[in-house]
């Protein structure tokens, strides 16, 4: 158990592997805050899992899998689950900041779009989990700078025909907001500069030929 050290301790505390200290008197240790306090995220965020079943509606298809809001419980729920890579053809993660649910209706994504990395075949076995796990550290980390609050979430969809990965935030009338997300992210996935992403609305996604509002 933490005890206070004696103000009058003469011996200098001793830091050990497990975050103690020890005191020098026998049955007195103090317990730095750093060995039992989570790292707290700026937000809560939850993990959705689909699994597509055509006998239902898509969105009976969605389950929560579980909410985090430290770092440590982020790595506890990423360390439980599948690869993306391992999920069937038909699955997707989602990770969206807590009260808003990852599909088109929602309020906060209504307005919103998405920029979209479409992955070829190859790409499951070469860059899909490493690019799956930064997009949840770009998330999770608020690496977009003053416009991380226009983020709502993230998803990857697991398809023969290729997988996705997109990161959703809440207007698509944001210009400033979404180009430094797209530029910033697409940094952090470590794409070429001659490559482009593109950023479509819900609405333009919903359409047959889907037509990118930006470019970066
Ligand atoms: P998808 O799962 O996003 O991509 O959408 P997929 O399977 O690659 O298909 P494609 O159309 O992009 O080539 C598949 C279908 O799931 C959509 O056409 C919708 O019918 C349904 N769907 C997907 N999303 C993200 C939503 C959503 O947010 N709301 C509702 N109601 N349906 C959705």
């Amino acid at each position: 158990m933490a005890t206070a050290e004696p103000e009058n301790n003469p011996s200098p505390s001793l830091p050990r592997e497990d975050g103690t200290e020890e005191t020098g008197e026998i049955g007195q240790e103090i317990v730095s805050p750093e060995a039992y306090i989570k790292h707290p995220l700026q937000n809560r965020w939850s993990l959705w899992f689909l699994k597509i079943d055509k006998s239902k509606t898509w969105q009976a298809n969605l389950r929560l899998i579980s909410k985090f809001d430290t770092v440590e419980d982020f790595w506890a729920v990423y360390n439980h689950i599948q690869l993306s890579s391992n999920l069937m053809s038909g699955c997707d993660y989602s990770l969206f900041k807590d009260g808003i649910e990852p599909m088109w209706e929602d309020e906060r994504n209504k307005h919103g779009g998405r920029w979209l990395i479409t992955l070829n075949r190859q790409q499951r076995r070469l860059d899909l989990d490493r690019f799956w796990l930064e997009t949840l550290l770009c998330l999770v980390g608020e690496a977009f700078d003053d416009y991380s609050d226009e983020v709502c979430g993230a998803v990857v969809n697991i398809r023969t025909k290729g997988d996705k990965i997109a990161v959703w935030t809440g207007n698509y009338e944001n210009r400033n907001a979404i180009t430094h997300i797209g530029r910033v992210y697409k940094e952090r996935l470590g794409l070429p500069l001659k490559m482009t992403i593109g950023y479509q609305s819900h609405f333009d996604t919903a359409q047959p030929t889907p037509k990118n509002k930006f470019v970066v």
